[in-house]
């Protein structure tokens, strides 16, 4: 089999690109580990920014996006027992987040994909990329006892944190950052009525809470648990009291709770790998950067990066001008370290740390204190989670 580009990776940047360069008539070919039900099945984020929403209309999949999406032009962070809002829209200039889920998002792209007659192969076995630093890169897979080898001028690993791209750079060509947090996120999804039309972050001496939805009759709650946790410490009973106990009493008293048909402990890391390329393979999106959910930059920091390679290989494949090819890792990196920055910053505002010192906490209190003392403060905040520019 001989394509143009060669995608490993499913998820929503393998897919997101696939049908961008297939509507400019690049041929591409998309190698999944799984089925197409299993990775919609995985609850994953919730908040688009507006560059996100943007590249989905222009790869033609935006549609149900904006029909059962949610406007958000704000935000609450509960602290000290109050509610105070970020308003997103008016600190911004008018722009504004989507709050549409992402299993949702992967659905569409997957419709699209299947509506253009794209090559996507599920249940692919021991992906390998192949030559990735000569000209002629390749790919296999087993399908069966049969290898399968594709051949393709360029190699993108959309494989997300545990794929195979990453592990196929040589250690001395390749830096790796990590920060790994002394904590995980209990997520909870309910057919409930969400407890706001906002989401609300709450900070709290228990720790860290979120309450985020996916429409009007479908909730999504999270709490802060410790890393040695399993959803079996967590019926829904006592996750619901939990909760309750670390959210502001007016919000409490208005909380609907029902039977959870999602619950998950993710735990939370930062992490970047750098260069994002190496020969003629490419990372992109989980597979080459990890933030905690904290400022849901996460799907939204593989969105920039599949910008900047659509367009790099729409200049290769139409115009004959690599430059952006030879940009892209630089150009990726500075934009996904602001969101390493951002999401850092706002996960050591928003949990507890068992190992903070005194001083520690009382910079946490003070971080909060000058937030809402300060709109240049909440400004920079609000900039950053609508999305940096691409
Ligand atoms: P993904 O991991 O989504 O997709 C990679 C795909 O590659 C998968 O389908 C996998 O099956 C496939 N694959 C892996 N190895 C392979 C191989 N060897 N061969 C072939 N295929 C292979 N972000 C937020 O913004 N907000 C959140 O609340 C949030 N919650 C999250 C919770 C969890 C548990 C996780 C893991 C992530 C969460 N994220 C969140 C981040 C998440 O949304 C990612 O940013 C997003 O999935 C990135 O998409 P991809 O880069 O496509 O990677
Ligand atoms: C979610 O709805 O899953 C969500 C929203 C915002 C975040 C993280 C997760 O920061």
């Amino acid at each position: 089999m001989k394509t143009q580009v060669g995608i490993i990776g499913g998820g929503p940047s393998g897919l997101l690109l696939s049908q961008l360069l297939d509507l400019k008539g690049i041929d591409n070919v998309l190698l999944e580990k799984h089925s197409r039900d299993y990775v919609l099945g995985r609850i994953r984020a919730g908040v688009l920014e507006h560059g996100f929403a943007a590249l989905m209309r222009e790869a033609e999949c935006g549609e149900r996006m904006d029909t059962e999406g949610e406007i958000h032009d704000g935000f609450f962070i509960a602290h000290d027992g109050i509610k105070d809002r970020i308003d997103l829209k008016g600190l911004t200039g008018g722009n504004t987040v989507l709050v549409y889920g992402q299993t949702e998002l992967t659905r569409d792209l997957y419709d699209a994909r299947a509506r253009m007659g794209g090559n996507i192969i599920h249940n692919v076995a021991d992906v390998q990329p192949h030559d990735i630093t000569s000209n002629a890169p390749f790919l296999t897979y087993r399908d069966g006892n049969e290898v399968i080898r594709i051949d393709c001028d360029y190699i993108i690993g959309a494989d997300g944190f545990h794929g195979v791209s990453r592990k196929s750079i040589p250690k001395d060509s390749i830096r790796e950052y990590e920060r790994v947090y002394p904590f995980g996120w209990l997520g909870v999804l309910s057919r409930t009525k969400p407890v706001s039309p906002e989401l609300i972050y709450a900070k709290h001496a228990r720790g860290f809470a979120l309450c985020s939805l996916r429409s009007q009759v479908l909730s999504r709650y999270y709490i802060q648990v410790p890393l040695t946790d399993t959803i079996k410490d967590w019926p829904d009973d006592r996750f619901w009291v939990e909760l309750k106990r670390r959210l502001p009493s007016d919000v409490a008293a208005n909380l609907i709770t029902g039977p959870s048909i999602e619950k998950s402990i993710a735990p939370l890391r930062s992490f970047v790998a750098e260069p994002m390329r190496y020969g003629n393979m490419f990372l992109a999106g989980d597979a080459a950067h990890i933030v905690p959910p904290t400022g849901a930059r996460g799907l939204n920091s593989a969105a920039s990066d599949i910008y900047y390679l659509y367009h790099a290989m729409l200049d290769h494949y139409k115009n004959g001008d690599d430059t952006g090819l030879a940009a892209y890792s630089d150009k990726a990196l500075a934009r996904v370290w602001k969101g390493q920055r951002f999401s850092w910053w706002l996960t050591n505002l928003l949990h507890q740390f068992p190992d903070n010192s005194d001083f520690d906490n009382h910079m946490q209190q003070t971080d909060m204190d000058y937030l809402f003392t300060s709109e240049m403060a909440q400004a920079s905040l609000a900039e950053n989670y609508v999305g940096l520019p691409f």
